[in-house]
């Protein structure tokens, strides 16, 4: 059944339009009618019956009424000036097994990058702690692995536990994962495990060779099955057309359940790798992107992930208007640069967003007073 865009918007737009009523408007011209009612999708239902033509159709969408629909799902399920806020740290940097066109990490490009050794568990939960007195509420760690070694997951675990105290969310990226590690994971508390399938299908083999889109789903199936959150999404501006974005965004919107974070890279083009001179993304096919990612996965928080420093802050800003209501913040993402709390802090004044804090339940205020039991511990064991 064909629903007018806004047909169920009326009372969630005014949510977040204080005590003013909603403006009438005028009804839409004729042809916009017909191409938003081609495209089922009240801004509340979550559909996992996407076809790759209703998402180009959405894609295609005159700009501007592309945004209004994207805004208008995105208000219906969150409120719009609030942005998740999450801090990277690569664990373990470089020297990676994997040929990924785009990565720095990888051990098959000359990408100048210095390889290092998986970083010591306390330096990760110092780290994390300044990250959270920075504003960030999740901590997101990534290691250049192919998959996780037996001999690190004690480690890695433990990086777990200790980030967790402090009272944040905690993200991990070590690659693909055994039935073994994702239990381990989930039972060290990992809130979110990032996997992201990158691209479409039909482009992936132009850009990784040593593994497989399988494999990428296998590891995101095994995530959700042991009950974890799923954080996946991709990159755009490597070289691929609209219908590999949109395609990605359909495998993504079609999961048994969407990954409640999604993010939307864009390509931080690396010296030395192979898509070092891949011609740029135009911003506007950018933000086309994150409002069809907002549209099809309607409550998944849809992360402005890589390439914030090449964004204008007019670019940034239409990015939040389709919809993005995350960010990585610091200066460096794993090892590429990001544009750093001082630049974000004069941007979201622009615009009037604001941090999304964690709300205060039960088992945050637990781990807060957990983590405080703990650095109370550790001050002890470092006096004795
Ligand atoms: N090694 C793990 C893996 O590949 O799953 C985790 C780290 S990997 C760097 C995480 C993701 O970062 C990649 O899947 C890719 O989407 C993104 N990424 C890496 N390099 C990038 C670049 N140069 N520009 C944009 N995104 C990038
Ligand atoms: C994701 O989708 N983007 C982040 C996170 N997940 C791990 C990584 C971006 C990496 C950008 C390039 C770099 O810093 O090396
Ligand atoms: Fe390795 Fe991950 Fe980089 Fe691929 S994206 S080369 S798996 S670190």
């Amino acid at each position: 059944m064909a629903v007018a865009a806004g047909a169920d918007d009326g009372a969630n737009i005014s949510r977040w339009e204080g005590a003013s009523p909603r403006p009438e408007t005028s009804p839409p011209m004729a042809s916009t009618v017909t191409k938003l009612d081609s495209v089922r999708n009240p801004s509340r239902e979550v559909r996992h019956d996407w076809t790759l033509a209703e998402a180009r159709a959405l894609y295609d969408l005159p700009f501007t009424e592309l945004l209004f629909r994207a805004q208008q799902v995105h208000r219906a399920n969150f409120d719009p000036n609030k942005v998740q806020m999450s801090r990277l740290l690569s664990i373990k940097t470089g020297g990676c097994a994997e040929d990924c066109g785009y990565c720095s990490q990888s051990a098959h490009h000359a990408s100048g990058l210095k390889a290092s050794k998986l970083m010591e568990v306390q330096r990760v939960i110092e780290e994390a702690r300044k990250a959270k007195a920075a504003g960030a509420t999740r901590y997101c760690m990534g290691a250049a692995w192919r998959s996780p070694k037996a001999r690190d997951m004690d480690a890695v675990v433990a990086m777990v536990e200790g980030v967790k105290a402090l009272g944040m969310e905690t993200c991990m990226t070590l690659g693909m994962l055994s039935d073994d590690d994702v239990v381990r994971l989930r039972d060290a508390g990992l809130d979110y495990y990032n996997h992201n399938v990158d691209t479409s299908e039909a482009y992936y083999s132009k850009v990784i060779t040593t593994r497989t889109y399988a494999d990428r789903l296998d590891t995101l199936a095994r995530v959700r099955d042991a009950g974890m959150k799923v954080c996946s999404g991709g990159i755009v501006g490597m070289g691929e057309g609209a219908d590999d974005r949109v395609d990605m965004l359909v495998t993504l919107a079609n999961l048994d359940e969407h990954p409640e974070s999604v993010p939307i890279n864009m390509l931080i083009a690396i010296p030395g790798t192979p898509l070092a001179n891949v011609e740029k993304i135009d911003p506007i096919d950018f933000v086309r992107t994150i409002a069809v990612a907002r549209i099809m996965m309607p409550k998944s928080f849809v992360r402005l992930s890589a390439g914030r420093t090449e964004m204008s802050d007019e670019t940034q800003a239409l990015c939040f208007f389709a919809g993005a209501n995350s960010i990585f913040v610091g200066v460096t993402l794993l090892t590429a640069e990001n544009p750093g709390e001082d630049k974000d802090a004069v941007l979201f004044a622009k615009l009037g967003l604001e941090a999304l804090e964690l709300p205060a339940s039960e088992d945050h205020l637990q781990e807060a007073g957990h983590a405080r039991a703990c650095s109370a511990g550790h001050r002890d064991v470092g006096q004795s």
